[in-house]
């Protein structure tokens, strides 16, 4: 299947006959814009993704961003909240508010929302695993600060499918995962009806490797079987479909980003008509936007505000009505105050300085805009045909297809990747960058005393009663949302309901594919000989444990360089996502390794570091970390004893080559 061309001569209008090119924005089907007077009637709102710590030191963020000129909330949990595990679960450990805030029940989420006005600012909450549970603390917290539930207003990403293929924040298997993704759909169109129920994800597709037109296609497939499953349940799309909104990325292919928006306007409604939809609200595609993650670079982060300008520029000619711009020090750690606020900047000038409001498709009538629209159109839907032929798209999420698929992508992108512009590398005259620092065990211990203090004034046996009544229900496929409401206002923690639907529902660990392609670039043929040379002389393959330890599910970067490590021969076991530590521990004390490597994305690289090192023996075996590590933490961890440090932009040729030094010299 060709891909979506950005490059060439346009001479004409393509396919001028396409009644969809002469439709105005406001109108089916929505090519131009979802509303006739886009933004000149409401600008996009200035929606920036953030949470760490606790949900004080969130709420004091929020509040400071609001008063610097953001238009909306969208809250970033901790992994143990995703995954539904309290910060007091020994599992949960090491990443308590690392990457988000940690949400343990009612009480933490009245504290995040403290002295925000729910009723004016609209609240994006990022959750997919622990979906339930968050979405009823939202609800109670809400209700129990005095609003009504049907004037809230915001959005719950409720989009499973895509975390089996990406993200990995998923807790059950993919069936009772999306029965409950549609509970939460069914439940919150009566309960919350100013709220959009999905929020159907492309951006970690992009994020895990797709091109912006598989990213589209991907998104749309699993758009789709949220439609069916809605339909089956009986459930009226032309109701439904009205509060379904979506989430893309925008990278650095500029013109593709933007005819990409358009032509997913088009798709969706084009779905829609095809199910029986005639509500023209439910018609109209709304979107947020945010700018790419892997398109940062950590070696020269100020050039990052300009990847990122460009970026929010396609998002907003693209017609986004939401946009998060990522911070310029978000490739090295969470973003510090000060990157924060020019993030936010960025927005506000493209907003209200460079008249890119006053108009609406401003590439409308191009004849580039108009050809790579059309050609994402075509590919999309032949793209569709394919990823729904056979057992269908579910059966290719529970079975790992599409995270595959996802991951030989990633590889060939590797391939064909351009090499960053780095403006400032000399060292003296690099700016320093200083990201915000999490304190987890401080995170930890102040979740420990919330969690105490609600155990000691509960009612325990209304909290028992409770989720006793939830597990009942989970058995009779009943729409779970009101009991795990009821659970919640009696202070059962998120985790405590997470762990009574786990006893009907099972915790999912699903077989990881890895790609045995080799790749066949000049770099990899010099470290194949050399790695030769190696087994040669020492008559035996190097034997590598690499794993992903603790909660972080980023697992591209990990998942490409087990996959060149087999390819260039080495004997690689890889230990996925969601490892326990205690397995990890227990494969290296059961078995030889010449090199342990760990991959962490999250923030809990000195953690796990450390963690591991105590269980080798390092006479015998190397420990290296690679990911996103910064600068100033290099020092702590070769004094624990880390003998290889490997960022993601590393090249994989020195990885294998530090891994044949280190054993050599063993
Ligand atoms: C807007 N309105 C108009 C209009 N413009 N009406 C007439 N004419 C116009 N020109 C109306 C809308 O119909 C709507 O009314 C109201 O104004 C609000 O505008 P909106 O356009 O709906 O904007 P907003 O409320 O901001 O909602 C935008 C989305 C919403 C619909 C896209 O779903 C959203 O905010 N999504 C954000 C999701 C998010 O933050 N995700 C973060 C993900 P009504 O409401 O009456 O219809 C982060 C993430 O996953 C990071 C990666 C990771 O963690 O791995």
């Amino acid at each position: 299947m060709s891909s979506v061309r950005a490059k060439g001569i346009y001479k004409s209008l393509p396919n001028l006959a396409k009644s969809w090119q002469s439709s105005e924005a406001g109108q089916a089907p929505f090519v131009r814009g979802p509303y006739r007077t886009m933004y000149q009637q409401k600008p996009w709102t200035m929606r920036q993704y953030a949470g760490f710590s606790s949900a004080d030191a969130t709420n004091e963020f929020f509040k400071k961003q609001l008063e610097n000129g953001q238009t909306g909330l969208s809250v970033a949990f901790d992994l143990p909240t995703h995954l539904g595990l309290d910060s007091t679960d020994e599992r949960a450990q090491y990443d308590v508010g690392k990457t988000g805030v940690a949400i343990d029940s009612v009480e933490d989420m009245k504290r995040l929302f403290d002295g925000i006005d729910l009723s004016s600012v609209s609240v994006s909450m990022t959750m997919n695993g622990a979906i339930m549970p968050i979405l009823a603390c939202y609800i109670v917290a809400a209700e129990e600060a005095g609003y009504a539930s049907s004037s809230l207003r915001g959005t719950i990403q409720n989009d499973i499918l895509k975390e089996f293929a990406v993200r990995n924040t998923f807790i059950h298997a993919p069936k009772p995962s999306l029965e409950m993704s549609i509970d939460v759909v069914e439940f919150s169109q009566k309960k919350l009806p100013n709220f959009n129920t999905m929020s159907i994800s492309g951006y970690h597709f992009q994020e895990g490797g797709a091109t912006p037109e598989l990213e589209l296609a991907l998104t749309l497939a699993h758009a789709k079987v949220y439609l069916l499953a809605c339909q089956k349940r009986g459930l009226d799309l032309n109701t439904i479909a009205r509060r379904l909104s979506f989430f893309f990325a925008s990278g650095m292919a500029f013109f593709k980003e933007i005819a990409k928006l358009r032509a997913a306007r088009k798709l969706w409604h084009d779905l829609l008509v095809e199910l029986g939809v005639t509500d023209e609200q439910a018609l109209r595609m709304k979107m947020h936007c945010q700018t790419s993650g892997v398109s940062l670079n950590a070696e020269s982060p100020y050039d990052n505000l300009t990847r990122t300008t460009v970026e929010a520029m396609a998002a907003v000619m693209g017609g986004t009505q939401s946009l998060h711009t990522n911070s310029f020090d978000e490739a090295i750690a969470l973003p510090s105050d000060f990157a924060a606020s020019l993030a936010l900047g960025t927005q506000q000038i493209l907003q209200q300085e460079t008249g890119l409001i006053d108009v609406v498709d401003p590439w409308g009538g191009s004849y580039m805009m108009e050809t790579l629209t059309s050609e994402m159109i075509d590919y999309v839907n032949s793209t569709l045909i394919s990823l729904e032929s056979g057992e269908g798209v579910l059966a290719k999420v529970e079975q790992g297809d599409i995270a595959f698929f996802i991951h030989q992508q990633a590889m060939q992108q590797a391939q064909l990747s351009k090499p960053f512009v780095t403006s400032i590398s000399d060292q003296q005259d690099k700016p320093q960058v200083s990201p915000r620092v999490i304190h987890s065990e401080k995170a930890l211990e102040s979740q420990r005393l919330s969690i105490n203090k609600l155990k000691l004034v509960r009612n325990n046996r209304l909290v028992n009663q409770s989720l006793e009544k939830l597990k009942e229900k989970a058995l009779s496929g009943q729409n779970l949302m009101p009991y795990v409401v009821a659970a919640i206002k009696h202070r059962a923690t998120v985790g405590e309901v997470t762990e009574a639907l786990c006893q009907i529902h099972p915790r999912f660990f699903p077989q990881q594919k890895i790609s045995n392609e080799l790749l066949d670039s000049e770099d990899l043929k010099t470290v194949r000989s050399r790695y030769q040379q190696f087994m040669n002389k020492n008559g035996r393959a190097l034997k590598v444990l690499f794993t992903k330890v603790g909660l972080d599910g980023h697992d591209r970067g990990a998942k490409q360089v087990v996959a060149t490590l087999k390819a260039v021969g080495l004997d690689v076991t890889y230990l996925p996502v969601l490892t326990p530590f205690s397995e990890v521990q227990s494969m290296i004390q059961n078995h030889h390794f010449d090199v342990v490597g760990i991959s962490s994305l999250a923030g809990a690289h000195l953690d796990f570091s450390k963690a591991v090192f105590s269980c080798i023996d390092p006479v015998k075996t190397a420990l290296i970390v690679g990911g996103v590590i910064p600068d100033h933490d290099f020092e702590s961890l070769e004094k624990i004893g880390i003998e290889g440090i490997f960022t993601r932009h590393s090249e994989i040729g020195l990885v294998v080559n530090r891994i044949i030094e280190l054993v050599e010299a063993k």
